[in-house]
């Protein structure tokens, strides 16, 4: 039987190593629960890199490792310091990741980084062949890895590619500034079937490709001399029960078994009954808009004074790439900025923004999903933004309201979520003031319809659907072959 393999820059695992002692821990991330039914049922291998910094192990601690996981079906791709640094921090951070989000002025143009990025690309490929037979399957994820599709497909023609961008494609006025813009192309071109969170992505990719190829496409089929390509929108999910399970267990605790922090968020609503959270998650990235959301809070509190003593914000900012120079003054910039609202505007029994600068275990996240009256949901630019369908699954009561950027892909399945334009502080704070005053039945009503949607398509829909795509795809490749 054919076999499916799966290649991210990062194994499902994460290394803990004590002294002698080496652990591996499972990622509960999106992506690992949903690759988990694909690739487990399929008896492929998953291709990736540990984490950890190689010239840091003593290869008999690497041998171990890797023996550890490839009982887990796992082929590890080592990373030294060096290529860490060039190939991840800098080619895959610095430069594709504040491109393809449209942060060109942070865009690093650095040529080694770039030599390393095709160097740790082959690698991949390179482990991918040597586990991978010709009549396979190898799905692709994500910009790190945007070369290895092609350097699969030259060499075992025979294996079908498929590859998932997680993050936005660019228009072709952004994407085109990249003196690697052609070689990125091929390398991703190398796969029978590219996947897009929403179909503008896949718009911008399929007119990249026009532009700088000059192929023949027919709506979102890219047709090659040798072969054909197809290009289409799968709208990333979660895993809609998990998250409602959790949420049903926190609601049954009794006080005893409550965590500190939810015995917190208790006692802040007992001090007014009229009380309101408002609830802000991400990674401390540039992309997610913290900065412009906390400016939107200071205007909504300056413009609306009667809610003043009445609604907190909890912003949970994920530490996230801290060695990369943006992201130490982003964390600068949030720090002062809450800083700056706590003194203007707090009062002795009222904090208006509670800040964490760290990583929540998964219960305290439920808890806050469950307890906020709203999600304030401002990215710049978002691939997708899962915080958004989670939120909306840890609601069983049924009521709280989104307000959402637009520019978040998730923002295209949310036509009931109150949409801004994450740069108008202006408009935030109104809408942040019609999700605080909005009647619960309307709250219900549109809470409904999210929670039908967002259950329908989950995880393991989007993880089936494109592994069925891959197929069909397989077949239209045996026919064209044929002909
Ligand atoms: C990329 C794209 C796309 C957050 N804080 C904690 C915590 N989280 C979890 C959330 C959620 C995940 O992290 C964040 O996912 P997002 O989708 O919001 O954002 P990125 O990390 O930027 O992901 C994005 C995604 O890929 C999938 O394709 O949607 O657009 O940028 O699952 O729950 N989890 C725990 N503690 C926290 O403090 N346990």
């Amino acid at each position: 039987m054919s076999k499916l393999h799966i290649v991210a820059n990062r194994l499902p695992y994460s290394i803990k190593k004590e002294d002698d002692e080496i652990e591996l821990i499972a990622s509960v991330g999106g992506l690992a629960t949903g690759m988990k039914s694909v690739y487990e049922d399929y008896g492929g291998k998953w291709i990736g890199w540990s984490g950890l910094n190689s010239d840091d192990l003593e290869e008999k601690e690497s041998q171990k490792i890797d023996s550890l996981l490839g009982e887990k079906n796992c082929v590890t791709v080592p990373l030294s310091e060096n290529e860490i640094l060039e190939y991840y921090e800098g080619f895959s951070n610095k430069t594709i990741w504040p491109l393809f989000h449209y942060f060109t002025q942070y865009v690093d143009y650095t040529p080694a980084n770039w030599e390393t990025y095709k160097k740790v690309n082959q690698r991949f490929a390179d482990k991918v062949l040597e586990v991978c037979e010709e009549g396979d399957t190898v799905w692709v994820h994500d910009y790190q890895l945007l070369l290895v599709p092609e350097m699969i497909k030259s060499k075992k023609p025979g294996v079908t590619v498929g590859f998932f961008l997680h993050i936005p494609f660019p228009s072709y006025e952004v994407f085109r500034i990249l003196p690697w813009r052609m070689e990125l192309l091929k390398g991703m071109l190398g796969a029978d079937l590219l996947g897009f969170h929403i179909y503008d992505y896949e718009r911008h990719f399929i007119s990249s490709v026009r532009r700088l190829y000059g192929y023949e496409i027919n709506f979102n089929q890219i047709n090659l001399e040798d072969r054909v390509i197809k290009v289409d929108a799968y709208p990333m999910g979660i895993d809609y029960d998990k998250f409602v399970n959790a949420s049903t267990d926190i609601m049954h605790k009794s006080i005893h078994e409550r965590s500190d922090l939810h015995k917190e968020l208790e006692k802040y609503f007992l001090m007014a009954p009229q009380r309101r959270l408002v609830l802000s998650i991400d990674r401390l990235d540039y992309s997610k808009g913290i900065p412009q959301r906390l400016k939107a809070f200071g205007n909504f509190l300056r413009k609306y004074p009667e809610f003043r003593g009445k609604v907190t914000m909890i912003m949970l900012a994920v530490p996230s790439r801290g060695h990369v120079e943006e992201y130490q003054k982003l964390k600068k910039e949030v720090d002062e900025l809450v800083g700056n609202i706590n003194g203007e505007f707090g009062k002795v029994n009222w904090v208006p923004v509670w800040y964490f600068y760290r990583s929540l275990p998964f219960e305290n996240l439920i808890e806050l999903y469950a307890s906020c009256d709203v999600a304030l949901i401002t990215p710049l630019r978002d691939g997708m933004n899962l915080v958004a369908k989670e939120y909306v699954a840890s609601r069983i009561t049924g009521t709280g309201a989104i307000v959402l950027s637009e520019m978040a892909g998730v923002s295209k399945e949310m036509g009931e979520a109150i949409t801004i334009n994450p740069i108008n502080e202006d408009e935030i704070a109104d809408a942040l003031y019609k999700a605080l005053t909005m009647p619960v039945d309307e709250q219900k009503e549109r809470m409904q319809l999210l929670q039908h949607r967002i259950q329908r398509y989950s995880i393991f829909k989007w993880a089936s659907e494109f592994v069925n795509d891959l197929n069909k795809v397989k077949e239209l490749q045996q026919e064209f072959l044929a002909k």
